[in-house]
């Protein structure tokens, strides 16, 4: 099949020199330059435009053979998406690395020089944004006609920059001279209202017509996706708010009123400003309520517009279209698209409901408490309130099925509700979306089973068959094959054949070379080379690193107590035999998140203090890495021997940054939380750290009166530590964060402190022994094969989303 030839385009070439030919046509008309005028940024441009048109050819085939098929699509809702950098992907993914590394040379540049013009979009926070993008990349990769939506915004996540070594932060304007890689669709934009009053419909005692009082135009484009070792180009769909062309006030702006003039514009374009805009006071609560339902409210009318496309019946609808919610950050869909069918469909109320119930699926990604989202009633009743009214009818009719369940379990009742009773009456979202999906995930198996038995349990009571468990995944080819290429040749090498890179099972065959002392010099070898680019010290120290966001529940602090003690057992005996670290941070704290920037700081004070010590630095460095993001990630972990897994039991969800690190060969120290435990599972107990307390363990610790002072007493090398703290070792930087953890610790940070330490005394026994070291690496490696995105979402497409593959044919 070859669509140009209808319209009569020529094929693009396959050759390098029909690859330079058409990079030199990009740069001629699409830049408007020439060889000898064009700058590094039209260099750039014009190579991306070129491996853009290859992928714009596989998306159309693809677009046809989704017509074609009609197929049952996953339409994927998330607030973030951390996609990475796109032209080194886009590369591997069309296959023409090789010819774009030799056709930039007549333009007298390097593909490493213009990849680094490539900068990341970072729509997107931490984990839950990365994986988004990981499966999107595995969807495509698997032919899963699938479109993931999200928000175009103008500022992703701030800059991070160490200032006198505390957080500072600036804005990202990260498309600030534009983003190639984006094809903007303004014909298929969305109105989207907000406020005003409903008002009966004449006929009906359900339908309601709301009247808004502002109205805002969303306006979509797209970036494509490409699937690897396929044809399949999927898209990710974002939205950006504009006001409508009546939101120019000519007048006022004639009148010299300029501000006045705009002020509906910029009102409009605030939503889709910033990630995750401050939330605490009232008018940033409520821009972040707009920012979802913007997103929902878009992204479900061009839903129903594809769906229009080849069907007609609504009955169809839930059988050709599955949305999964990514947290609850998208759930006020479950009331738009009721509100979509009866308000402005005229179906009856439980044709809707039945409808939407079908369509949905959500995943929850955390167990804090803090982090399930819920919203105050009057701030809905305010912007959006027809969808209350909705929401209340929905409650209403589920309280009712809990009450024939459990008759006269008003206790039950009350928990259970969307609406909280609380001081204050609030919005429950999880509630929500348990109520309004036919499945509910966790992201790994521990974080399942406590959503089940915990926070969640009276749902799983009602509903058993709706909970599910999905352990996330990552993507090899970003985080094995482009951020490791030393490695990935070596694996390739090894395993005779690169089709791991989509079956990643098959890194198993590694396990049969951990004997062959050759192969494990070479794989020393690697990490050796990858330190050493990585130039955070020296390549022949263990590197030890936490690479993620910064909170207490992740335990920085408690990395930082061990790092302490290394400190005053080193200088307490300077001439012992040390194993000499790197210690490496990154992650961003919350503007907001007071607690978490004080441990930065008193991390990068530690660090300066033993930088000071002659006799401490040539054993000990504490590095923090600025800025941390998909880019810096994948610079990091290949160079990684050990990998700081070290959550409180039972507070994080899975982790992600895990799987990655243990896919490059590091070793994991970690404790029985998230994913950490199906990766000590098969990478062997005997090829993983483990220490303290386990989820249930800490509950009891909790509950039986925890008194963090006692093992402070109990613990001289503990005392030392936190005496140093406060005694002002460290420039007297870290106060806040000695007297939290002797205060109160709330994620037992001090309970577990030495059975972390005997942990890391293992490791170092581990790292003298050499080739004990490189087996156990190996081993990491040979055993993650589980944790491919690809076969998280062969789960998903399997058990939640039912749907099938669309092969797309190649080119004739
Ligand atoms: N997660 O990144 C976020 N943001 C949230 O608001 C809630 C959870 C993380 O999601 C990852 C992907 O599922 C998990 O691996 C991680 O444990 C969790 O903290």
């Amino acid at each position: 099949m070859d669509l140009r030839q209808g319209i009569g385009l020529r094929r693009l070439g396959t050759t390098a020199e029909e690859f330079q030919q058409d990079l030199l046509s990009s740069l001629y008309y699409r830049r408007g330059t020439t060889i000898e005028s064009a700058s590094s940024r039209d260099a750039y441009e014009a190579l991306v435009l070129t491996v853009r048109d290859r992928l714009a050819d596989r998306r159309a085939r693809t677009a046809a053979a989704h017509f074609a098929t009609n197929p049952r699509w996953v339409y994927y809702l998330s607030a973030e998406y951390l996609l990475g950098a796109q032209l080194e992907q886009n590369l591997l993914y069309s296959g023409t690395g090789e010819m774009a590394a030799a056709a930039v040379k007549v333009l007298g540049r390097s593909l490493e020089e213009i990849e680094e013009l490539d900068v990341e979009p970072g729509l997107g926070n931490g984990g839950l944004g990365r994986l988004a993008a990981c499966l999107v990349d595995s969807m495509a990769t698997r032919d899963i006609p699938a479109v993931g939506y999200g928000i175009r915004y103008d500022f992703g996540i701030f800059r991070q920059s160490l200032e006198g070594g505390a957080q500072g932060e600036r804005p990202d304007d990260w498309a600030f001279q534009g983003n190639p890689w984006e094809f903007p669709a303004p014909d298929d934009r969305q109105t989207v209202g907000f406020y005003g009053h409903t008002e009966p419909v004449a006929g009906s005692e359900i339908r309601k017509r709301w009247l808004p009082g502002e109205i805002v135009l969303g306006e979509p484009s797209h970036m494509l996706v490409p699937g690897y070792g396929t044809e399949t180009v999927n898209i990710v769909r974002l939205w950006r708010a504009r006001g409508s062309e009546a939101s120019f006030d000519l007048s006022r702006f004639s009148a010299g009123q300029y501000a006045e003039a705009v002020q509906e514009a910029v009102r409009a374009e605030n939503i889709s400003k910033v990630l995750y805009p401050d939330d605490s006071t009232e008018l940033g609560r409520e821009l972040r309520l707009k920012q979802q339902y913007f997103l929902c409210s878009c992204s479900l009318r061009d839903i129903i517009r594809r769906f229009r496309i080849r069907n007609e019946d609504w009955d169809d609808f839930a059988d050709k279209t599955v949305i999964q919610l990514n947290d609850t950050h998208p759930t006020i869909a479950i009331p738009e698209l009721m509100r979509l069918l009866v308000d402005e469909n005229g179906l009856d109320w439980d044709k809707a409901w039945s409808i939407t119930r079908r369509t949905f699926a959500y995943t929850c990604h955390t167990l804090l408490p803090e982090a399930l989202e819920t919203w105050p009633v009057h701030l809905f009743e305010r912007l959006l309130p027809r969808h209350l009214e909705i929401i209340y009818l929905i409650n209403m009719l589920f309280l009712r099925e809990v009450e024939d369940r459990f008759p006269g379990d008003t206790d039950r009742i009350r928990r259970m509700s969307i609406i909280g009773e609380g001081a204050e009456r609030r919005v429950r979202m999880a509630h929500l979306a348990v109520v309004g999906t036919e499945a509910v995930n966790g992201v790994a198996e521990l974080h399942s089973k406590l959503l089940r038995e915990t926070v969640l349990q009276d749902f799983a009571d009602l509903w058993p068959a709706k909970f599910q468990n999905v352990t996330n995944g990552v993507s090899p080819r970003r985080f094995v094959k482009l951020a490791n290429p030393r490695l990935s040749d070596l694996i390739t090498e090894g395993l005779g054949g690169d089709g791991w890179l989509n079956d990643l099972d098959k890194l198993a065959g590694l396990e049969r070379l951990t004997g062959d002392a050759s192969f494990a010099e070479r794989w020393r070898a690697v990490k050796r080379a990858n330190k050493v680019d990585l130039a955070a010290g020296d390549p022949d120290a263990l590197t030890d690193v936490m690479i993620k966001r910064f909170h207490e529940y992740k335990r920085q602090q408690l990395k930082l107590l061990h790092v302490i003690t290394m400190y005053h057992r080193i200088r307490a005996n300077p001439t012992g035999d040390w194993v000499p670290r790197v210690v490496l941070f990154a992650g961003k704290a919350a503007p907001a998140y007071h607690a978490a920037k004080s441990i930065i700081r008193l991390i990068n004070a530690v660090g300066a203090t033993i930088a000071a010590d002659p006799v401490v630095a040539p054993y000990l460095k504490v590095v923090f890495a600025e800025n941390y993001n998909v880019t810096l990630a994948e610079r990091i972990i290949p160079a990684a021997d050990l990998s700081e897994q070290i959550s409180l039991a039972g507070k994080e969800a899975s982790g992600t940054g895990n799987m990655k690190l243990a896919l490059n060969g590091a070793v994991t120290i970690g404790t029985l939380d998230g994913a950490n435990i199906e990766i000590r599972a098969r990478v062997g107990e005997e090829n993983f750290f483990l220490f303290g307390l386990d989820a249930f363990q800490a509950v009891d610790v909790q509950l039986g009166g925890y008194h963090p002072r006692g093992f402070y007493d109990r613990d001289a090398e503990l005392k030392t530590a936190l005496d140093s703290i406060t005694a002002g070792t460290f420039g007297g930087v870290g106060h806040e964060v000695a007297e939290s953890l002797l205060g109160w610790d709330e994620y037992l940070t001090l309970a577990d402190y030495r059975s972390y330490l005997e942990a890391q005394d293992e490791v170092e026994r581990a790292w003298r022994d050499r080739d004990r070291w490189t087996r156990m690496s190996i081993l990491n490696t040979a055993h993650s094969g589980f944790f491919s995105a690809d076969r998280t979402v062969a789960d998903y497409a399997a058990r939640i989303w039912r749907v099938a593959p669309v092969t797309v044919p190649r080119e004739d």
